[in-house]
């Protein structure tokens, strides 16, 4: 991956030390920056080449590295057809909402032939988050790693690993640089979304897709020795399994927060999270596939997804033939369908809650939401039922989100009407059996609306989430949060009994994310203190869920003093007029199947 410094950008040391004015920064921090050039690159995959929006013309784009309190500029330069954003997923970005990067929530598209520079304020992450493309569904081809390290000084709460590994989780879309092309008209004509075509680890499809053998990831590893895994879903719309032949796999952290140490021989993983996995290279020399493929929490007969499983080569130095083929994780990848083990996986998981990484859940709670998760019906989409008089849709409380044209930020801080309304509810509008099975499909109609929920700062919040089977739509919902982490203190089957349910939460080592699936048919129950004044977006992480309206805007007002309000925008901010034309290419439609060997 190219490092900054052999990009032909650069900031002067001038405009550096005006954009410090600023902020604060701690004693030890450092700063460093980087040049993002986003532009059309040709790549070879699947015996194809493919035309796609790349970072720095690499795919997956390059890697941020910080110790933890660094500060980061990055310099967008997008060199390609249509408007961007980009987010900094799981990095809080205390006060500054305005280089979080949602469009039409916290700024407009960066158009064409412009550049933005973003600041990314690492302060209490520790260990592994990623960046991607946050307009339409850019993202499937504009993403990389962040990996922050521990402070000088100080350690992982673990031995030392002898080595690590970024290991990126990706999905291909057929469609190439027209997938937003293709989305835009499934949205508008509520025809089928675009689906994947496969997965990827590293870039790579592994050796189960044609013209991939030669270009297979592999990790090479010694006999004996430790290593630390960075994973992340950076999937666009699914939930996935991972495991590594014969290798008991240990996860240590989360979404850049440590874990109890959790030993599993398979990994379940959601669509923005983020696991650090440990594994000891302690079987017989020779080599073994480290395998992801698909898991769907949809009904037994919803078939049409990719079943394309991507693979990696770990490779154990030494002298063995290499003519037997490496084994496959047969015996513990579970299958697509396996439920009970992607729900064992992710309820498994604990907060390290040690001294050095205490745990801090609010336990005096003022402001307690209720949110469904469904899919539904639209009526009347473009406001105009002569163009299609429904739509697919899903929603949050029966609202589904609607992007303004104006981002919600702007509109906040300039006090514009008319772009969203304060009156996102608390609780759903009506009650029924959230998860029977013969709701009639009217409950799920529901209507787009720009509707933020507006918190006062510093109130302690209880949001439970809570799936419903309404429209045949139960499924599991990967929920992101942005400008926090949350404490999920607890989770369960069925209906949510606030009752009953409360008395089991976990308030002693709960896991601390910024990204946590709401089981099918289930609920979680999730803790944070709104102390980061800003405009934030919440969603699910499944980008299908996401276009058709399942998102809603925290507002956390200003707490009196500089220290506890939002800062004022920087100098620039993208202009949001005709913003919608600019992330518009003209549509062509490629066929949808994958070559495999
Ligand atoms: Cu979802």
């Amino acid at each position: 991956m190219a490092p900054s410094s052999s990009i032909a950008f650069g900031i002067s040391l001038l405009q550096l030390m005006l954009l410090l004015g600023n902020v604060a920064l701690g004693a030890q921090a450092s700063v460093h920056y980087y040049d993002f050039v986003l532009r059309e690159t040709n790549i070879t995959r699947n015996c194809t080449s493919w035309r796609l929006l790349l970072v720095n013309d690499s795919f997956p784009g390059p890697t941020i590295e910080v110790h933890k309190g660094d500060l980061v500029f990055v310099n967008v330069h997008n060199q390609g057809d249509y408007g961007v954003t980009i987010h900094w997923h799981g990095v809080k970005q205390p006060r500054n909402p305005w280089s979080d990067g949602p469009e039409y929530i916290t700024q407009c598209p960066i158009p064409p032939g412009t550049n933005f520079m973003y600041e990314v304020n690492f302060t209490t992450e520790e260990g592994t988050l990623w960046w991607h493309a946050h307009s339409e569904w850019t993202r499937a081809t504009v993403h990389g790693a962040i990996v922050i390290l521990p402070k000088e000084g100080t350690t992982h709460p673990f031995p030392k690993p002898d080595g690590e590994e970024i290991i990126m989780l990706g999905s291909w879309y057929s469609e190439g640089d027209d997938l937003n092309d293709d989305l835009a008209e499934s949205l508008d004509e509520g025809t089928a979304m675009p689906e994947s075509i496969g997965y990827m680890i590293n870039g790579e499809f592994g050796d189960f897709v044609a013209c991939s053998q030669d270009s297979t990831y592999h990790m090479y590893v010694e006999y004996g020795k430790t290593y630390l895994l960075r994973i992340i879903n950076a999937v666009v719309g699914a939930e996935l399994f991972f495991a590594i032949a014969d290798h008991n796999l240990t996860v240590v952290g989360m979404d850049a927060a440590y874990t109890r140490p959790l030993v599993s021989p398979y990994l379940t993983t959601s669509p923005g999270s983020t696991l650090d996995v440990i594994f000891t290279a302690n079987q017989t020399p020779g080599r073994y596939y480290m395998a992801t493929r698909r898991y769907t929490s949809q009904d037994t007969d919803v078939t049409d997804f990719n079943h394309v499983i991507a693979t990696a080569i770990l490779e154990y130095s030494g002298n063995y033939s290499l003519d037997t083929s490496p084994k496959f994780p047969n015996r513990s990848l579970p299958g697509y369908y396996d439920y009970s083990a992607a729900d064992t996986f992710t309820f498994k998981l604990r907060g390290l809650a040690s001294k050095e990484h205490p745990s801090d859940v609010p336990l005096n709670i003022t402001r307690r939401m209720f949110i469904t998760l469904s899919m539904n019906e639209i009526l009347c989409p473009h406001h105009d039922c002569t163009v299609a008089p429904t739509t697919v849709g899903s929603s949050l409380n029966n609202q589904s989100w609607d992007d303004p044209s104006t981002d919600v930020l702007q509109a906040y801080y300039k006090n514009i009407s008319g772009v969203y309304t304060a009156d996102f509810p608390d609780f759903p509008p009506f009650v029924y059996n959230w998860t029977g099975v013969d709701n009639p499909d009217a409950w799920g109609v529901a209507n787009k609306v720009t509707r933020v929920k507006i918190l006062e700062y510093n109130e302690s919040v209880e949001v439970v989430f809570q799936d419903t089977g309404i429209m045949q739509g139960a499924q599991r919902h990967p929920m992101h949060m942005h400008g926090y982490a949350f404490y999920v203190v607890g989770h369960g089957l069925g209906n949510f009994d606030n009752e009953t349910d409360p008395l089991e939460y976990n308030l002693l080592d709960p896991p601390l994310v910024n990204t946590f699936s709401v089981p099918r048919d289930g609920w979680i129950a999730i803790r944070f203190v709104a102390n980061n004044p800003g405009v934030w977006f919440w969603h699910c992480h499944i980008d299908k869920h996401m276009s058709w309206g399942m998102d809603t805007v925290f507002i956390v007002k200003d707490g009196g003093t500089e220290e506890t309000s939002m800062r004022g925008p920087p100098s620039y901010m993208p202009p949001c007029e005709d913003s919608y034309d600019i992330t518009r290419k003209k549509s062509r439609r490629l066929p949808r199947q994958i070559s495999r060997i």
